[in-house]
């Protein structure tokens, strides 16, 4: 049997559950997961080797209109994945309505003439008679390549994706070296680890104008010592950031630290400082720094 190898991007309505299906075939947590919406807002690369084949999937932030420079870069930055892309998976929830922008997706793979499956994910949630006629609608909409009922959080219905990609894939080279799981460096890795939990610690708009940057990462024999700065737009979220006699930061510290060391596989002793950055959220330059415009 050939090699094979290829790009596939993972595309969707935010909150679908691209990321936690990313995690889920990688068998590895590398992208962020929160009940919010727009929790990822980079392109993600996360390597998957089998022995015959090297899948290069591309996690990316949930497909949303918006007016805010902040998040029209993300839409940008998601839909130019469909270029690298040989293949596209595209998520819809197993019930609802579908968005503007699900039907953009489709168009843009048809214009582009490249493969698109439609992956009705979070099927753990639905009765199974609610499939059928979830998979006739899709089909009636779009015939995509292929249709694929799946749950990324219980794996149901994963491996089966994963061998039908494996086959589908062109023939090609293995890309990067067995030991690589992302193109992400440390330093980015950990500094979401502190977004998720913003995100998942705070409330409504707060983690929405915040960013996190690593400012030292130093490899000591017994520990991993880290030191990270939270950017908010706003003095006004700091307090919140804070908490009670500082509860709130010192809660976000210890679960994203559990979960460096988890991705580390060592002990980790980080500190987090908080600044103020008003309008970093809409400043192309400031985008770029924080890499969410490439
Ligand atoms: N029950 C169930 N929940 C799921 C499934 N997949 C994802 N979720 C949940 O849905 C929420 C959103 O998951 P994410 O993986 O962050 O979704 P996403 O598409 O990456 O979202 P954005 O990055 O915001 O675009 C989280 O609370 C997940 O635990 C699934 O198959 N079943
Ligand atoms: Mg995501």
């Amino acid at each position: 049997m050939s090699f094979r190898s290829g790009y596939i991007a993972l595309l969707g309505v935010p909150n679908v559950g691209k990321s936690t299906l990313l995690n889920q075939m990688l068998g590895e947590k590398l992208s962020i997961v929160s009940p919010k919406a727009q929790t990822t807002r980079h392109k993600i690369l996360g390597i998957l080797h089998r022995p015959q084949a090297q899948l290069l999937f591309l996690d990316t932030p949930g497909l949303h209109l918006s007016k805010k420079l902040i998040n029209k870069k993300m839409l940008e930055a998601a839909l130019s994945t469909l270029h690298d892309a040989d293949i596209i998976l595209h998520l819809i929830m197993p019930q609802g309505e579908f968005k503007p922008l699900d039907q953009r997706l489709f168009e843009e793979a048809k214009k582009l003439a490249k493969p698109h499956w439609v992956l009705i994910n979070q099927v753990d949630q639905v009765a199974k008679e609610k499939l059928l006629p979830r998979m006739e609608q899709v089909q009636k909409l779009w015939s995509p390549d292929y249709i694929l009922p799946l749950s990324a959080k219980t794996g149901e219905g994963v491996e089966d994706l994963l061998k039908l990609l494996v086959k589908s894939l062109p023939e090609g080279p293995a890309y990067f070296s067995s030991e690589d799981l992302t193109d992400r460096n440390l330093r980015f890795l950990m500094a979401e680890r502190i977004r998720e939990q913003l995100f998942r610690q705070l409330h409504q708009e707060l983690p929405y104008g915040s960013t996190v940057e690593i400012e030292a990462f130093e490899e000591k024999e017994k520990l991993i010592s880290i030191q990270a700065k939270i950017i908010l737009t706003r003095e006004s979220h700091k307090g919140m950031v804070l908490g009670k006699k500082g509860a709130k930061l010192k809660s976000i510290g210890q679960k994203a630290r559990e979960e460096m060391e988890a991705f580390l596989g060592k002990k980790v002793y980080l500190q987090i400082f908080v600044k103020v950055m008003t309008g970093w959220e809409k400043n192309e330059a400031q985008l770029k720094n924080f890499g969410i415009v490439e």
